[in-house]
C-alpha cells in the first residue's frame, strides 16, 4: 500500500505560498473566478452548449399555442437554480457591504504576543472587511439609526483570523445568553413585522428599559455615532476583552481599535430619513466609490492593553462589553494600519457568503473569560451552519491562504478531496500529526497555567451591576451639539413608541438617572411626566476621545467628498471650470447637476455653434435624478443661467436644505444673491432660547458672510441647528 505521506504542498498551494503576502488572497480567488464578458458559448451547469434559453419547449399546434413540455431539461435547470437561488440571511447584520484590503503592522507586540500578524513588521496580511447594520433586512436601506459592523478577516500565514466589531465600543447585554432576547426585542415587532430598520418602538425600549445594563450602549446608539456619514469615517471596536500571549506565557486583557483617517463624521438625522428613501444603497455606493476612485479609505490599528495582574484595578469589570477602558486609565497604542482597495468581484460569493466567526484566533491571541465573548464564540460557528452548511471554511472567501489539512471529512457540499487511507489520528503513517507550538513553533495553543476553579452559578461579578457610571460618562462627554442631537434622537424613539408604560418610563425615570436637564427635556418632547429630581448623581466626569469632534485627520481635508456643481445654460465657465479643477485636485469628486442632462452651454455659447465645436458640458445628472443630501457640498458658478435658476423651486430647496444641513455651499458672482433669497425663505424652526447657537456661514466670492447679513437670519442659523 502506498504511504499516504506525500511530500510538499497542493501545487495551488505553491503558487499561493509563492505570491507576496499582499497578494496571497487574490492568487487563491482566482482558481474560482470566470470571465463573463467573453466569447466562450453558454452551457448548462454539466457543461453542456445550449442552443436556445429563451423559449420553453412546447408542443404547439399551427397557431403556435400548446402546453410547455417537463422534458425540457435546459429551462427545468434554469428555473430550478433560480428558485433557490436565495439562502437565509444573517440573523442579525444581515445588509452589508464589503471590500478587500491590506494590513500592515507597523510597531511589533512581541513584548505581548507571539502571533505573527501582531509581531512581523515586514508582512502584508490581506484581508476582508464586511460593514453591515444590524437591525434591518437584506433589503432595508443604509442610512437608518443603528450600531454599524465592522467585521475584518485576516488572512494571516498562520491561518484566519476574524475580528468581529462593531463601530460603537460597548454592547446592549453583558451574557451572551440575553442575545435572542435582546435581538428579538429589537427586530420588526413580531404581531406585524414593523418596523424595518429601526430602534423606534416600543419593544426595544420595553427591553432597555428593563436592562439598565443596555443604558450606556443606548446613548450611544443615540448619539451621531449611530448615523455615520460613510463607513470610511467611523471607528471600529473589537468591543470584547481578548487576550494577548507572549513567548513567556504571559497574558495581557486587550482591546482592539480601528481609527479611520478622514475622521469620525455622521449625517444629521434629516439627511438620513431622506436618504433612505432618496438612494437607499447609499453607504455602499460610497464604499465602492471611493475605492474605484483610488481613494483608498484607512485606518489606524491600535490596542489598549491591561496586564493579568491588575484585572481588579478599576471600578469597572475588564471583562464587562457594556464598558470602555477609558483612555486617560489604559491609553490607545497605535500599532498599524488598515487600507481598503479592492471592490469585490461578485457581492453573493463574497459579501454574502463570507461568514465570521468570533472563535477564529490565530496563535498568539486568546479569548477572556468575558461572558458576551465566550458566548458569541458559540453563536457564529454555528449561525454559519444553518446559513452556509457544514462546509462553510472550503468557500473561496472564507478559506485561508495556509495550507488547510486535518480530519474533519464529508458533509454537505463538501468539495475538497483528500487522498490516501486514514482519516483519523493517530494512524499508522503517522500522518497529518497535529504540531506542538514550543518545538514546532506551530499550533495553536489554550494559554498555558490558567488557573480555574470555582463553583457552578449563574452569576456575573459585583463591578457588572454599576449600569450607569459610564453612560453619564459618555453623555457628559458630549460637546454640546452633539447632546442636543441625542435628546432630538430620544425625541424621535420615543415618539414612536405608543404604549405610555413605555415612553414614561425611559423618559421619566431612566434618562433622570443620567441627566436631569436631558430627562426633562425629553420627557416634555414626548408627553411623560416631567421629572423633577435626578435620579442618580452626575459628577459631570468626562472621558477623552468619546466626542466623535476629538477625530478630526490632522489636517483638514475634502479629500473623497462629493461636491455638486448647479448649473443651467449661460453659467460663467471660468468659475465653473475653476472650481471644479480645485475640487478634483484636492481628491474630492465634483458632480455636475444640470438643469437637464443634455449637453448644457455656458454663458456666451450658442447651443448651434458649440455643438459643432463640441463645447458645452455634458452634466452627470439632472436636478430630477439627485437630490442635495447626496452630496458633501454644492457649488453655484455666477451667470444669466441664475435667473432660470432662480425660478426653480427645486433649486430653491436645494440651497436651503444643503444650509440646513450644514454644508459648505459656495457661490459666485450673480448666484451669491441667489443663495441669499434662497435662504431668506427658509423656513424658521422653533428652539428652546437655552439651547446654544453656533453661527454658520456661506462662502461667496467676496468671502465669508455671517449669517447676519441675510435677511431673517436668526431664524435660518437656529433652523439650520435644528434639522
Ligand atoms: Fe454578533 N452575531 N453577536 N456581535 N455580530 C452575528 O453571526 C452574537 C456582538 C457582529 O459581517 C451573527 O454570521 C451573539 C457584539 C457583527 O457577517 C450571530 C452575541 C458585536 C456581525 C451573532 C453578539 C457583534 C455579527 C449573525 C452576544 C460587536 C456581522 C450572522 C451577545 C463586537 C458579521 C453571523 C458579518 C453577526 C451572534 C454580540 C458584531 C448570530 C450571540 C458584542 C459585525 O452569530
Amino acid at each position: 500500500m502506498a504511504s499516504v505521506i506525500a511530500g510538499g504542498l497542493h501545487k495551488v498551494q505553491e503558487a499561493i505560498q509563492r505570491a507576496t503576502s499582499k497578494e496571497k488572497k487574490v492568487v487563491d480567488l482566482e482558481r474560482d473566478t470566470a470571465n463573463i464578458h467573453t466569447k466562450q458559448p453558454l452551457t448548462t451547469d454539466h457543461g453542456v452548449r445550449v442552443e436556445n434559453t429563451d423559449q420553453w419547449l412546447r408542443i404547439v399546434d399551427d397557431k403556435h399555442t400548446g402546453p410547455s413540455l417537463l422534458e425540457d431539461q435546459i429551462a427545468r435547470e434554469k428555473i430550478t437554480r433560480f428558485d433557490h437561488e436565495r439562502i437565509p440571511e444573517r440573523v442579525v447584520h444581515a445588509r452589508g457591504t464589503g471590500a478587500f484590503g491590506n494590513f500592515k503592522l507597523h510597531k511589533s507586540l512581541d513584548d505581548l504576543t507571539y502571533a505573527g500578524v501582531l509581531t512581523d513588521t515586514a508582512r502584508n496580511t490581506p484581508v476582508f472587511v464586511r460593514f453591515s447594520t444590524v437591525q434591518g433586512s437584506r433589503g432595508s436601506a443604509d442610512t437608518v439609526r443603528d450600531v454599524r459592523g465592522f467585521a475584518v478577516k485576516f488572512y494571516t500565514d498562520e491561518g484566519i483570523w476574524d475580528l468581529v466589531g462593531n463601530n460603537i465600543p460597548v454592547f446592549f447585554i453583558q451574557d451572551a445568553v440575553k442575545f435572542p432576547d435582546f435581538v428579538h426585542a429589537v427586530k420588526p415587532e413580531p404581531h406585524n413585522e414593523v418596523p424595518q430598520a429601526q430602534t423606534a418602538h416600543n419593544n426595544f425600549w420595553d427591553f432597555v428599559y428593563l436592562h439598565p445594563e443596555a443604558t450606556h450602549m443606548f446613548m450611544w446608539a443615540m448619539s451621531d455615532r449611530a448615523i455615520p456619514r460613510s463607513f470610511r469615517m467611523m471607528q471600529g471596536f473589537g468591543v470584547n476583552a481578548f487576550v494577548l500571549v507572549n513567548k513567556a506565557g504571559k497574558r495581557h486583557f486587550v482591546k482592539f481599535h480601528w481609527i479611520p483617517h478622514l475622521g469620525v463624521h455622521s449625517l444629521v438625522w434629516d439627511e438620513n430619513l431622506k436618504l433612505a428613501g432618496q438612494d437607499p444603497d447609499f453607504h455602499r455606493k460610497d464604499l465602492m466609490e471611493a475605492i474605484d476612485n483610488k481613494i483608498y479609505p484607512k485606518w489606524d490599528f491600535a490596542i489598549q492593553v491591561i496586564p493579568e495582574e491588575q484585572q481588579d484595578s478599576f471600578e469597572f469589570d475588564v471583562l464587562d462589553a457594556t464598558k470602555i477602558w477609558p483612555e486617560d486609565l489604559v491609553p490607545l497604542r497605535v500599532i498599524g494600519e488598515l487600507e481598503l482597495n479592492r471592490n469585490v468581484d461578485e457581492f453573493f460569493p463574497q459579501t454574502e457568503q463570507v461568514a465570521f466567526c468570533t472563535s477564529h484566533l490565530v496563535p498568539g491571541i486568546d479569548f477572556s473569560d468575558d461572558p458576551l465573548l465566550q458566548g458569541r464564540n458559540f453563536s457564529y460557528f454555528d449561525t454559519q451552519i444553518s446559513r452556509l452548511g457544514v462546509n462553510w471554511e472550503e468557500l473561496p472567501i472564507n478559506r485561508p491562504v495556509c495550507p488547510v489539512l486535518n480530519h474533519n471529512r464529508d458533509g454537505r457540499m463538501r468539495h475538497r478531496i483528500t487522498q490516501g487511507t486514514v482519516n483519523y489520528w493517530p494512524n499508522r503513517f503517522g500522518a497529518n500529526a497535529p504540531t506542538s507550538f514550543e518545538s514546532e513553533g506551530g499550533g495553536f495553543q489554550t494559554a498555558a497555567g490558567t488557573r480555574v476553579g470555582g463553583t457552578k452559578q449563574r452569576t456575573l461579578s459585583a463591578k457588572f451591576g454599576d449600569h450607569l457610571s459610564q453612560a453619564q460618562l459618555f453623555y457628559n462627554s458630549l460637546s454640546a451639539h452633539e447632546q442636543l442631537h441625542v435628546r432630538k434622537a430620544l425625541g424621535f424613539e420615543l415618539d414612536h413608541c405608543d404604549d405610555p408604560a413605555v415612553y414614561e418610563r425611559v423618559a421619566g425615570h431612566r434618562l433622570a438617572e443620567i441627566d436631569l436637564p436631558l430627562a426633562q427635556a425629553v420627557a416634555g418632547l414626548v408627553g411623560a411626566p416631567v421629572p423633577d429630581r435626578a435620579l442618580r448623581a452626575n459628577a459631570g466626569r468626562r472621558a477623552p476621545h468619546l466626542s466623535q469632534t476629538e477625530f478630526m485627520p490632522a489636517t483638514g481635508t475634502i479629500a473623497s467628498r462629493r461636491v455638486a456643481l448647479l448649473i443651467g445654460d449661460g453659467f460663467d465657465p471660468v468659475a465653473f471650470a475653476g472650481v471644479r479643477a480645485a475640487v478634483k485636485a484636492a481628491g474630492a469628486l465634483p458632480v455636475v447637476v444640470g438643469t437637464r442632462r443634455s449637453r448644457i452651454y455656458a454663458e456666451g455659447e450658442t447651443p448651434s455653434a458649440s455643438a459643432a465645436a463640441g463645447s458645452g458640458i455634458v452634466p452627470d445628472h439632472q436636478l430630477d435624478g439627485v437630490r442635495s443630501t447626496l452630496f458633501d457640498a454644492t457649488f453655484i458658478p455666477g451667470g444669466a443661467h441664475v435667473k432660470t435658476l432662480a425660478q426653480n423651486g427645486q433649486i430653491r430647496h436645494w440651497i436651503a436644505e444643503t444650509f440646513g444641513h450644514l454644508k459648505a455651499l459656495g457661490a459666485t458672482g450673480e448666484a451669491g444673491a441667489l443663495v441669499q433669497d434662497a435662504l431668506g425663505a427658509a423656513p424658521a424652526l422653533q428652539v428652546a432660547a437655552a439651547e446654544p447657537v453656533e453661527w454658520y456661514g456661506v462662502v461667496t466670492a467676496g468671502g465669508i458672510q455671517k449669517p447676519e447679513n441675510f435677511r431673517e437670519t436668526a431664524a435660518i442659523v437656529r433652523g439650520a441647528k435644528d434639522f
